[in-house]
């Protein structure tokens, strides 16, 4: 592999998954445009009407389970296989890059596939769809909650120091898919930059983290991000042999 790669860091965002025909947040068709997120992404909004809150999650769940990853997703487990020092960060809760293939994701934002405990703080992973009674109980009796992060709540520390550490090594950050407005998440591309990152962003638009990018690369992620990929490996710059 050569120097240049060394350490090479991806950040995803919704708009990976958009054409495997997960709606995204932000933007035309985005979930936030008919939904609005103190209503279903907050914890007071789940103290309030659980019942509410889980029948949105169990919509969404059944939404993504009857999507596939796409050439994006797989492009990045290929390349997790293929650079020695590869970390992967996603906002997503969608579980699809590991569906593509990709063993290790670090997750900001939780995933929807599993479930924690309001009284105990267990964590269970449950693919049932639809869930068999909602709100969910925990064995305890306790109600169950996504184990996603809601607006306001802290993110997984270990996950968090991780991304940090990363970022702070990386020669080589592609942001892909995300409209880099949620923080703490949106500030990992400027430390990257500030750290001496090569920063490359994939979107169908641009937005406020093409400041920090060195190059932006406009389309879909399905189309680009393989395309990027194979003149990468072609180009002689990297050896898929190393
Ligand atoms: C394509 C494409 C294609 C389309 N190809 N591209 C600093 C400044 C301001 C505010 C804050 C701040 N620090 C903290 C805050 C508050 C808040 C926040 O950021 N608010 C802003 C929105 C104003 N942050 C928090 O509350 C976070 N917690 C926190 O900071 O804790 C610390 C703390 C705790 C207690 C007290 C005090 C401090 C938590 C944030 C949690 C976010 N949660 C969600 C929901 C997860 C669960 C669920 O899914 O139900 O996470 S919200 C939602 O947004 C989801 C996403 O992961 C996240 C980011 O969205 P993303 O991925 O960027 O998607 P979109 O839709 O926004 O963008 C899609 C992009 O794709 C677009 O750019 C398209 O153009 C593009 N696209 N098709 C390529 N085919």
């Amino acid at each position: 592999m050569s120097e240049e790669l060394a350490e090479v860091v991806v950040l995803t965002g919704a708009g990976i998954s958009a054409e495997s025909g997960v709606p995204t947040f932000r933007g035309a068709a985005g979930l936030w445009r008919t939904y609005r997120p103190e209503d279903l992404a907050t914890l007071d909004a789940f103290r309030r009407d659980p019942t509410l809150v889980w029948e949105w999650y169990d919509w969404r769940r059944g939404l993504i389970a009857r999507c596939a990853p796409n050439a994006a997703h797989r492009t990045l487990a290929e390349m997790e296989q293929t650079i020695e020092n590869f970390v992967l960060i996603t906002q997503n809760v969608d579980g699809l890059h590991q569906r593509a293939g990709s063993r290790h994701v670090l997750e900001l934002h939780g995933n929807l596939w599993r479930m924690r405990c309001t009284m105990e703080g267990i964590v269970v992973e449950d693919y049932r769809v639809p869930l068999p009674s909602i709100p969910p109980r925990c064995e305890c009796g306790a109600l169950m909650r996504p184990d996603v992060v809601w607006f306001g709540e802290s993110l997984p520390a270990e996950v968090m120091s991780a991304a940090y550490a990363a970022v702070q090594r990386c020669r080589l950050m592609l942001v892909v898919g995300t409209s880099g407005v949620v923080y703490p998440a949106a500030a990992l591309p400027q430390l990257a930059h500030q750290c001496g990152a090569y920063v490359v962003e994939f979107n169908v638009e641009r937005t406020p983290l093409s400041l920090y990018a060195d190059e932006v690369i406009l389309g879909p992620a399905a189309v680009e991000l393989p395309r990027w990929w194979a003149a990468l490996i072609s180009s002689g710059k990297f050896s898929t042999a190393s």
